[in-house]
């Protein structure tokens, strides 16, 4: 496969002027008339060639004429060539496509009985031949013939009827936003008047049974044109704004202009199918979609090196709305949790890539947690380091300059330059280095002062092997050993290697807090006493620090364990129950403090130590944990438990989904002493998802009989999504002997379909994160995730190759893991015809 470079960007030699696009539907031979005005680029610095190259695949070239001439372009399997005239010209063409045989989901396809698309990255040019690169932006008009109710696509509606509809987008954009869906669906409607007085109408479609878990989804679009403009200033441009759900999707949801398509389990929601975190999450796609209008659509990319502009900056801004809609705190520990994770297990291994990575062979392997997460915090230090007010004065003037624009990631930061007068060239090297920094800090205090001496070292990779120093905003305060904060947050700016930092005029030798709010995405070294972090964990001003260390002391204590056998310390366990009985903290806080870190994390902190982490004794020490904290919270769990119990009716909402998660907390704890029958009650009277499989997962943990499982199935066989959970729940309660065999055995399920993507992650992704079932020394897991990955590999490229990245952390582990992983990677890469996709990740991931 080829490799492609962002040092080798040139512009498109042609500009498209408009796009006219018909579109006649048929399962297995759509047609696809193109009309499309090309110009000269100014932009262009070389001759105009005489050919024109655009993309195509899979698409059959029925017809072509320039200027009304039949010409007979050059065809392969990635595009076509044509000779062209040297001034404007209109290109005319039909093809001939196949959506209802595109298992891949790119491009034009069928799910369910619906047309639907998926353009971005590379969609487009399997729909027709186009340049098809995100610097192409025009007008697009379409037209639809099919047999069905509903008709869309992007933009506002020209003529909308049953059988034949006409859609005219005024913005330009590029193919990858280009959207129609076509299908027997219903909406559910409502209207949104912009800041400005503009009545703008909301449908969100979906299949006709869904109606009733549409109402959320509504609220949160709402809430979050609401937000967009009163933050950001940014207001809806068109008249109407479409969401449509999509059982069949690779993704979460995409954004495109005017008509988001959304895999109906990131929008479809009710009380009675849908968790907490369902909602939650609902609520920050559907944000996050909604604010791409801006950042992404009105604004894209010049070429997918930038994709963490828009994506970074997005992520960001959904990240800001949660933290307005619910709780802070939460969302900053849980965004780390999450950070830590999966970015900072990308960045320890083979996968390791900046977040403007500088080369790719399949760009649909860079929508990454590097690009993504990573991305969203570096557009939060350059706000820490700003400032807010210069923060949004920058923004307002990108989006000033560069409305209608493809812009770079050159372009972002000059608007802070700009702005700020700073020079960030220093700083950008935050999008160009791959690796988590190492940041060590050491103390020493003499009469009043205190001198913080910082050490920063990022570790050299494949990618960046000669990392230079970053700029790292250090937001840092200092408490009194009886608890009275000496110095408020400040935030300090870390430029060199090496650096100090001293204050003065202190009574006392004050605990520093440093990193506060994870004011950079580094890993930490604080030699804090255990005295020290209980003080932090008791005092802290800051409510991330306040958790970070209980969660550093919670590492501690596990580290301990799995090194020297050590028991946890009760002086610990009894400091976390004090805050769980903290009636004066928020619940959703108090769960994340009882929240103890798991499998994954304790891998990578002991990688990062040069140490093997052993997968089954991770998982022993994990339950000598949860067995020692039921014991601890013996005399409180049962009433924690009522006492946080939701009266009423059920709320999605942070108070409520705040005293359910702590109260479900109380429920592990009480089953693992007490057996399930506190669990099989709240099973029996659930009347929302969040309690309902709250308690089946205690009961499947801890019970003896599958009737609960049994009556699960029973109540939900006909709901797609709840069912998704179904299968996800029994291998994530699987033993960690048995994780493999469940899932197997759920493979051989009637309701398990490898070709929509929601039930093969249902099972895998549980599989994946089920550590020390996916790692059992047996091997199994892994041959199991092979052989379907194999499977998946012709028909869903895109989906098989997400799911490779579970074998990038294999150097971390023994030799036998090592060789059992490294055979299945080869075993996949012999498959004869492998995607470009899946080729490129574990080649990547062999290293
Ligand atoms: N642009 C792909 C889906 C998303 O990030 O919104
Ligand atoms: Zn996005």
């Amino acid at each position: 496969p080829k490799t492609i470079f962002l040092s080798d960007y040139t512009p498109y030699p042609w500009t498209v002027e408009s796009v006219n696009l018909h579109f006649s539907l048929d399962p297995h031979a759509t047609r696809v008339r193109s009309v499309i005005r090309f110009a000269r680029n100014p932009a262009y610095a070389g001759d105009t060639p005489d050919t024109m190259f655009l993309h195509g695949e899979q698409v059959k070239l029925i017809s072509a004429q320039i200027d009304g001439t039949a010409v007979d372009p050059e065809v392969t399997g990635e595009g076509l060539t044509c000779a062209v005239p040297a001034g404007s010209f209109t290109w005319e063409a039909e093809v001939e496509i196949d959506p209802a045989n595109n298992t891949a989901l790119e491009g034009l396809y069928m799910s369910n009985g619906m047309y639907c698309t998926q353009c971005e990255a590379e969609g487009f040019r399997k729909i027709t031949f186009y340049p098809d690169r995100p610097d192409v932006m025009s007008v697009f008009t379409v037209t639809i013939d099919g047999p069905h109710p509903v008709l869309l696509s992007n933009g506002n509606p020209v003529k909308t009827g049953e059988h034949h509809a006409e859609w005219h987008d005024p913005w330009p954009k590029p193919a990858y936003l280009f959207a129609l869906v076509a299908g027997d669906l219903v909406a559910h409607s409502d209207t949104f008047t912009t800041m400005n007085g503009r009545q703008v109408d909301l449908n969100l479609y979906v299949r006709p049974g869904d109606e009733g878990k549409c109402a959320f989804g509504m609220g949160a679009l709402k809430a979050s044109m609401t937000w967009d403009e009163q933050v950001y200033g940014r207001e809806y441009d068109l008249d109407l704004f479409n969401i449509v759900a999509v059982d069949d999707f690779n993704m979460g949801a995409m954004e495109n202009k005017g008509l988001n398509i959304f895999n109906s389990s990131a929008v479809l929601a009710s009380p009675e199918t849908s968790t907490d975190m369902n909602f939650e999450r609902i609520e920050a796609i559907i944000a996050h979609e909604y604010f791409h209008n801006w950042t992404g659509n009105r604004i894209t990319c010049r070429d997918w090196f930038q994709l963490c502009l828009k994506e970074g900056l997005t992520v960001y801004r959904d990240s800001q709305f949660t933290s307005d809609m619910r709780s802070a705190p939460v969302k900053r520990i849980s965004d780390v949790i999450d950070l830590r994770g999966r970015q900072f297990a990308e960045d320890q291994g083979p996968l390791a890539h900046p977040v403007r990575p500088e080369s790719f062979q399949e760009i649909n392997n860079f929508y990454t947690a590097t690009v993504y997460e990573k991305g969203a915090e570096v557009i939060g230090m350059l706000k820490t380091l700003v400032g807010e007010d210069a923060y949004y004065k920058a923004v307002e003037l990108y989006f000033d300059r560069h409305d209608g624009d493809a812009a770079t990631i050159e372009d972002w930061l000059k608007v802070f330059e700009d702005t700020t007068g700073r020079d960030l060239t220093q700083f950008k090297r935050w999008y160009s280095q791959a690796g988590t920094p190492r940041l060590s800090v050491e103390e020493s205090f003499e009469l009043d002062t205190l001198t913080l001496t910082f050490t920063q070292h990022t570790p050299p990779s494949a990618a960046t092997p000669e990392p230079q120093p970053l700029v790292i905003p250090i937001a840092i305060g200092l408490i009194y050993p009886d608890g009275r904060e000496a110095l408020e947050t400040k935030v300090l700016e870390m430029t060199k290697e090496v650096q100090s930092f001293r204050f003065t005029g202190l009574e006392d030798r004050p605990v520093a807090s440093v990193l506060r709010g994870f004011s950079a995405p580094v890993v930490l070294t604080h030699d804090l006493s255990d005295a020290d972090r209980m003080l932090l964990l008791s005092a802290d001003t800051d409510p991330f620090n306040r958790w970070e260390a209980g969660n550093m002391l919670a590492r501690t204590t596990m580290l301990a364990m799995i090194r020297d056998g050590a028991a946890p310390d009760p002086a610990f366990l009894n400091a976390i129950k004090g805050i769980a009985l903290d009636e004066s903290l928020d619940p959703a806080f108090r769960a994340l403090m009882i929240n103890w870190p798991g499998p994954a994390e304790l891998a990578n902190v002991l990688h990062e130590a040069g140490e093997v982490p052993d997968p089954e004794q991770l998982f022993t020490v994990g339950e000598q944990i949860r067995d020692a904290m039921a014991e601890t919270f013996a005399d409180a769990a049962s009433d924690l438990y009522a006492r946080h119990s939701v009266s009423g009716a059920y709320q999605p909402d942070a108070a409520q989904s705040g005293k359910r998660a702590l109260s479900n907390v109380m429920l592990a704890f009480i089953s693992r002493r007490s057996g399930t029958e506190t669990a099989q009650a709240q099973f029996d009277s659930a009347d929302n998802m969040t309690q309902q499989i709250s308690a089946l997962s205690q009961i499947l943990r801890h019970g003896e009989d599958s009737t609960a499982l049994d009556a699960f199935y029973q109540q939900w066989k006909d709901d797609r999504l709840v069912m998704d959970k179904w299968f996800g729940l029994q291998v994530s309660c699987a033993k960690p002997e048995d994780g493999a065999d469940t899932a197997r055995r759920l493979t051989d399920h009637p309701d398990f379909n490898h070709k929509n993507p929601n039930r093969f992650r249902a099972v895998f992704g549980a599989l994946i994160g089920h550590h020390a079932a996916f790692h059992h020394k047996s091997g199994d897991a892994y041959t199991l995730l092979a052989d379907w990955l194999i499977t998946l590999d012709p028909l869903n490229p895109q989906t098989t190759a997400r799911m490779c990245s579970a074998f990038q952390t294999w150097k971390r582990y023994d030799a036998d893991r090592q060789a059992r992983i490294l055979a299945e990677v080869e075993r996949i890469l012999a498959t004869p015809d492998l995607s470009r996709d899946t080729t490129e990740m574990l080649t990547r991931i062999k290293g």
